[in-house]
C-alpha cells in the first residue's frame, strides 16, 4: 500500500520534529527567554517560551532521531519499504527548526495582542512544520529532498494537525498542559 508506506515514513520523518514540544511542556519554566523584555506595551515571546523547555525540546529532538537511527528496520521484504536514518544536521534542522517555529509564533501572537496560552488556529498546529522543514532543507538538502517527497510533505500537513490536536487534549486531560490546544 504505497499510501500507507507514505504515512509511515513522515511520521517516522517528523518525530524528531513532534517530541521537542512534548519536551518542553514537560519541561518547561525558569527564565523566560525574552528575559521579560517587552517591545511597545507587549512581551516580545512571553513567559510560555523559556530556556529550560527550548533546551530539553531540541536534546529529546535529537536523542530520538538518534534512537531511530539506531532503531531503524532495514528494507522490508513484503513492501520494500525502508524508514529514513536521520543525518546529524537532518535531526538539528528537525529539532531545533521545531523549537524555532514555536518561538517564532509566540513572538507572532504577542505582536498580535495575544496574552501566553492564547489560541491561534493554524498556526498553533503547523508552525514547527512551517520552520522545522525549510531548516532541514537548508542543513541537510540531500537527506531532505530524499526523504520528504511531495507525497510525504502532504501526508506531514494533514497528519500534523491531527496528531498536535490529540496529544494537546491528552496532555491537558492529564493535567500537564493548561490549554488542550
Ligand atoms: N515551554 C517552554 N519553552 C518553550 C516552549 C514551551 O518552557 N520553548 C513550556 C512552557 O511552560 C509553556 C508550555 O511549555 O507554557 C506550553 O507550551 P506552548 O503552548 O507553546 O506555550 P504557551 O504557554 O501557550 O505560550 P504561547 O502563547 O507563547 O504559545
Ligand atoms: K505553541
Ligand atoms: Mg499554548
Amino acid at each position: 500500500m504505497a499510501i500507507l508506506e507514505t504515512i509511515v515514513i513522515a511520521f517516522w520523518a517528523m518525530l524528531p520534529a513532534y517530541v521537542p514540544n512534548n519536551a518542553a511542556v514537560l519541561a518547561g519554566g525558569g527564565r523566560p527567554i525574552d528575559g521579560g523584555r517587552t517591545w511597545g506595551d507587549k512581551r516580545m515571546l512571553g513567559d510560555g517560551k523559556t530556556w529550560r523547555g527550548t533546551a530539553a525540546g531540541i536534546t529529546a529532538g535529537l536523542v530520538l532521531a538518534g534512537l531511530l537511527t539506531v532503531l531503524a528496520p532495514g528494507v522490508s521484504d513484503a513492501t520494500g519499504m525502508k524508514v529514513p536514518e536521520f543525518a546529524p544536521l537532518a535531526a538539528l534542522g528537525l529539532a531545533g527548526g521545531a523549537m524555532l517555529g514555536d518561538i517564532l509564533a509566540s513572538f507572532l501572537k504577542r505582536r498580535t495582542g495575544r496574552q501566553r496560552g492564547a489560541m491561534f488556529p493554524g498556526l498553533d498546529q503547523l508552525d514547527f512544520v512551517v520552520v522545522s522543514l525549510p531548516l532541514t532543507a537548508l542543513l541537510a538538502p540531500e537527506w531532505f529532498f530524499n526523504v520528504f517527497t511531495w507525497a510525504v510533505v502532504a501526508v506531514v500537513v494533514i497528519l500534523t494537525p491531527i496528531l498536535h490536536v490529540t496529544t494537546n487534549m491528552i496532555a491537558y486531560k492529564l493535567g500537564l498542559k493548561n490549554e488542550p490546544w
